[in-house]
């Protein structure tokens, strides 16, 4: 074993081993590969934790595997991005606006126990929302770390109507309890990208709130302000949330026949040709002879290599 593995490692570790049902395990063990350095010296002990994870999991699904489903959302759509805030900030507020998902919204607090799910449209995409309990609920703390780990990125929820540096700070502090760093601030398990959403704009309050939090924190993260009393910002959100995935929307085309528009392949911002062959089949990259773009090269209808790199709303069409 590396001896340089950092304090969280072993402490992960030690969880793992102390774990009493599998899904623990998993939750352990997911951790102790998130922690480990990506490098030649671990390459051996990170697919040995892989193999274990697999090994976890298809024992759990046997057995049914209630609840790793429960609090293991399925991704899916575009990208996954995780609301989390203090209670009442409004996060349950913002998924039953911006989705189809009918969560409970309360102004007593701790209305959210479980995590849940909902798509959000942008354009000719869905990107997957995902609400859940405030972070000040420690009956959930359980399982959060998980949630907060398996996410793309995070939607920071800031109450207008309330002292948003404070807000953010306890943030801080309790997503450090979640073992999930945020910003600039030193972090021992690694950053997870976040933006902020400064929320019930509509308070007479708002605009100072968001005021201050952007002089304090526009330097290290995308701030708008919404209201879904108001029905302000919304749209904002939609392109604020799809500019912070980093991805691209490709769409591929035989010869000869029309590109589906309505049908995006999603590809991580800085992809090349030869990546966005391999989404629709794996061996198809190598048969590739040539490939023909409109869009992001010099000319339309343009001869390009296979590690040309590609950008949002191109054409491709492959010819093998
Ligand atoms: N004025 C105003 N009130 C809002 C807005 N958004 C949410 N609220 C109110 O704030 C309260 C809390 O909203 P929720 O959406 O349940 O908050 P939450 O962050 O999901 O709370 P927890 O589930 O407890 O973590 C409710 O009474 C909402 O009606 C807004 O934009 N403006
Ligand atoms: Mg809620």
């Amino acid at each position: 074993m590396p001896a340089n593995l950092s304090v969280q490692y072993h402490a992960a570790e030690k969880r793992y081993r102390e774990a009493k049902d599998p899904d623990e395990k998993i939750e352990a063990l997911e951790e102790m590969l998130s922690i480990m350095p990506k490098h030649k010296g671990t390459d051996h002990l990170r697919a040995d934790l892989r193999t274990r994870i697999a090994k976890l999991t298809a024992e759990t699904q046997k057995k049914g595997g209630k609840r790793a489903s429960i609090y293991n959302i399925h991704k899916e759509g575009a990208g996954q991005v995780a609301l989390v805030g203090l209670t009442n900030a409004g996060k349950s507020s913002l998924v039953a606006l911006m989705t189809h998902a009918n969560p409970d919204i309360g102004d007593w607090a701790y209305t959210t126990k479980m995590p849940l799910p909902g798509m959000m449209e942008y354009e000719n995409i869905k990107i997957q929302l995902l609400d859940l309990p405030a972070l000040d609920d420690h009956s959930a703390h359980t399982w959060m770390p998980g949630a907060l780990r398996r996410a793309d990125y995070l939607m920071l929820v800031i109450d207008l109507s309330r002292d948003p540096l404070i807000q953010m700070r306890d943030i801080t502090d309790e997503l450090a309890k979640l073992r999930t760093g945020i910003g600039n601030r030193p972090s021992d398990y690694g950053i997870k990208p976040a933006i902020i959403i400064g929320s019930k704009s509509d308070h007479p309050k708002g605009r100072s709130n968001y005021d201050s939090l952007c002089r304090k924190y526009s330097d290290q993260f995308e701030i708008i302000s919404t209201s879904t009393e108001n029905m302000v910002g919304l749209e904002n959100l939609r392109r604020l949330v799809f500019n912070a995935l980093n991805i691209i929307r490709v769409y591929t085309k035989a010869p000869g026949q029309q590109a589906a528009l309505e049908k995006p392949v999603i590809l991580k911002q800085g992809s090349t040709v030869q990546d966005a062959a391999r989404q629709l089949h794996k061996d198809f990259a190598n048969e590739l002879k040539y490939t023909v773009i409109w869009g992001s090269g010099k000319y339309d209808n343009q001869r390009v290599k296979r590690d040309h790199i590609l950008a949002d709303g191109d054409v491709v069409e492959f010819h093998i």
